[in-house]
């Protein structure tokens, strides 16, 4: 699943810029990771490939103006509710949190430490990037919904699409993912603190 033959995060450019094509393809891809999780994390993966379908809707309709994330930042940083901005904040949340919770399994591999339960590394991801941004009720439904976090094996098992004895493969090609999805975010993150455009808005 996290093969480098699937869409890739790409390496951003030497004045740090991220190819939007690549990006996009990338998200929707890990999107399907929570589809992966089980049918309850079906609202997850709508609300990512959600967030990719208006990006991608904002490029077509800009031809040659982005070729870039950084574009859709640029075009729109002045625009009051710009769509795209939004999208790209909500989808840029997902991956951190999906990036953190990816980072702990694979740190705790290396730690020698790998937990069976995962619920612990979701909830410490969660409390470090989604969680402000939910209100009481969305906060209430992510507990609950975490609590059907598949253990270290199953998503392992799951993520090698069946084949058996690939543990230490998948765990390799998370912290391969990793390192180009952490600069993307970082990145990113730098636009929306450059622009002003983060918002505590809770949902
Ligand atoms: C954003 O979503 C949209 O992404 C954005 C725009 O519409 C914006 C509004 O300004 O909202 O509310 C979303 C938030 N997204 C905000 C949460 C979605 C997660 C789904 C929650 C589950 C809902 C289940 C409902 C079931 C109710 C059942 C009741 C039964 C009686 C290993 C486990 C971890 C899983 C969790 C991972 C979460 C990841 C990401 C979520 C991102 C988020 O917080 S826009 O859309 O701009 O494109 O229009």
């Amino acid at each position: 699943f996290f093969t480098k033959a699937h869409s890739p995060f790409p390496e951003p450019t030497l004045d740090e810029k991220i190819k939007a094509d690549e990006f996009l393809s990338a998200s929707n891809h890990l999107a399907q990771f929570f589809g992966i999780l089980g049918t309850i994390f079906t609202p997850v993966q709508s609300d990512i490939s959600g967030n990719v379908k208006k990006l991608g809707k904002f490029i077509e309709e800009n031809p040659e103006k982005v070729v870039y994330v950084n574009d859709i930042i640029l075009l729109e940083a002045g625009v009051t509710q710009s769509i795209s901005i939004d999208a790209l904040l909500w989808l840029k949340r997902a991956l951190e949190f999906t990036m953190l919770f990816i980072d702990g399994i694979v740190c705790d591999t290396k730690n020698g430490t790998p937990n069976e339960d995962l619920r612990p590394l979701c909830l410490q991801a969660y409390e470090k990037t989604l969680k402000k941004y939910h209100g009481w009720m969305v906060q209430q439904i992510f507990n609950l919904v975490s609590r059907a976090c598949p253990s270290r094996r199953d998503l392992l098992a799951s993520l090698a699409l069946g084949e058996t004895d690939m543990e230490s493969v998948v765990v390799a090609q998370m912290e391969e993912v990793l390192v180009n999805l952490k600069k993307n975010v970082t990145i990113i993150n730098q636009l929306y603190a450059q622009y002003n455009l983060d918002t505590e808005v809770k949902v």
